[in-house]
């Protein structure tokens, strides 16, 4: 059977197709759009804070503007908080709030309760390349603050710019900061409180590798995600896949199997490629506003150890990039065709978040739709073929 008659109703023409010129975060009114409505609907935040110059702006700008690491150089002080939408994808529609380092707590005009009340996740920025006791402190202080207004709050630790250090250091320095940092919230008698630390720099993919770990945790929807790669990956002969927000290089999911960081900057450096390319040929000129990513999209790329990587557009914002053998990539019409299946299944989940009545106040705790109820296997490995 052909898959291309499966592509929910529309043709295809032959027409080239391109990813936006501009990779800005702005609202998206796509056709097939199926993100939540944003009007008067708050959305999960995530907070970056730690102290000046720790890097809090530059990885914003890194991770999600693509600014290239060594502009940040010139980058401002922040001054103020800022805040930015990020909703380029359903899955992947939070705010991130930029902390200049210098605020006070203890001022009052700063509404603690506001501001960690609606918090998904706290990301805390230490400069692994700076004496940290202070940094230590200040992190022990936030942490403790914003759990007693808010224990769903997800603590994530970034001990960050560690590329200018030597492997010794980096993991002497994580696990000194562990230590201190937990033996510090056991003595204020917060032992309850769980930190994630992250080993992190914006010249290397671990710092989207960590905002990825932070991300997921946000998305209520990840076991139903996992649990259809790994479907998708047993019925098609593929080692590993991972579901992309494309503009962010932020992996929303990838299947059980662990990560390892190659395989990740691969299938990163292919986005880079993929996108590139649609920029400098895409057609959208002609095409007007409406393009985005279309459905149609797709690219592969052969590498000369019997690798195959292989991207398709999953919607206007995801993609899904898989790394498989190249003679298991003879059977391309089973795996185009499975492709097609879990297309289909991760519209399913969508369709559901939209229909659910959300209150994302406290997402992160109370998740909007359990993805194991909603997408059981029974849902999709009956059309997909070995
Ligand atoms: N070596 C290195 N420098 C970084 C890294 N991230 C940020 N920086 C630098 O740290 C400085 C302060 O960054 P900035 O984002 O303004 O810090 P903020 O005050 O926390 O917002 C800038 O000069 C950045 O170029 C990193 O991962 N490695
Ligand atoms: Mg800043």
């Amino acid at each position: 059977m052909s898959y291309q008659d499966d592509e929910d109703g529309i043709a295809f023409d032959g027409n080239p197709s391109s990813f936006p010129k501009d990779f800005g975060y702005g609202a998206f009114d796509g056709e097939h759009d199926v993100t939540l409505s944003s009007a008067g609907e708050q959305k999960p935040r995530i907070l970056l804070m730690g102290l000046r110059r720790s890097g809090k702006s530059s990885i914003q700008k890194v991770v999600f503007y693509k600014m290239s690491p060594n502009e940040t150089l010139f980058l401002e002080s922040t001054n103020k908080i800022v805040k930015n939408d990020i909703n380029n994808s359903s899955f992947v529609q939070f705010q991130i709030w930029d902390f200049p380092g210098q605020i006070d707590f203890l001022d009052s005009t700063f509404d603690s309760d506001m501001i960690f009340g609606g918090t998904g996740a706290l990301i805390f920025v230490i400069d692994a390349q700076d004496d940290y006791m202070e940094a230590l402190n200040k992190l022990n202080l936030t942490v403790t603050k914003a759990y007693k207004i808010n224990p769903n709050i997800k603590f994530e630790v970034f001990i960050h710019k560690v590329d200018g250090l030597g492997d010794d250091f980096k993991m002497e320095s994580q696990r000194d900061i562990h230590q201190r940092a937990t033996d510090d919230l056991a003595d204020a008698g917060f032992d309850q409180i769980h930190l994630s630390f992250h080993l992190t720099s914006i010249y290397d993919h671990s710092i989207f590798e960590a905002f990825s770990k932070v991300v997921q945790k946000l998305i209520p929807q990840l076991p139903a995600l996992e649990n259809l790669l790994n479907i998708l990956n047993t019925n098609s002969a593929i080692e590993k896949s991972f579901l992309f927000d494309v503009v962010s290089k932020i992996y929303i999911a990838t299947d059980s199997t662990p990560v390892d960081m190659q395989s990740y900057e691969l299938c990163c450096d292919m986005i880079d490629v993929v996108t590139d390319v649609s920029c400098i040929y895409g057609a959208r000129e002609e095409q007007g506003d409406t393009t985005a990513f279309d459905e149609q999209s797709s690219s592969l790329i052969k590498l000369n150890n019997g690798t195959v990587l292989y991207l398709r557009e999953v919607n206007n914002f995801l993609a899904l990039v898989c790394i498989l053998r190249e003679d298991h990539f003879e059977r391309k019409g089973v795996i185009d065709y499975n492709f097609l299946c879990f297309r289909k299944a991760i519209q399913k989940v969508f369709e559901l978040r939209t229909k659910t009545p959300t209150n994302v106040n406290h997402c992160s705790s109370s998740p909007v739709v359990n993805g194991k109820n909603i997408i059981s296997e029974s849902h999709i490995s009956p059309n997909l073929i070995e």
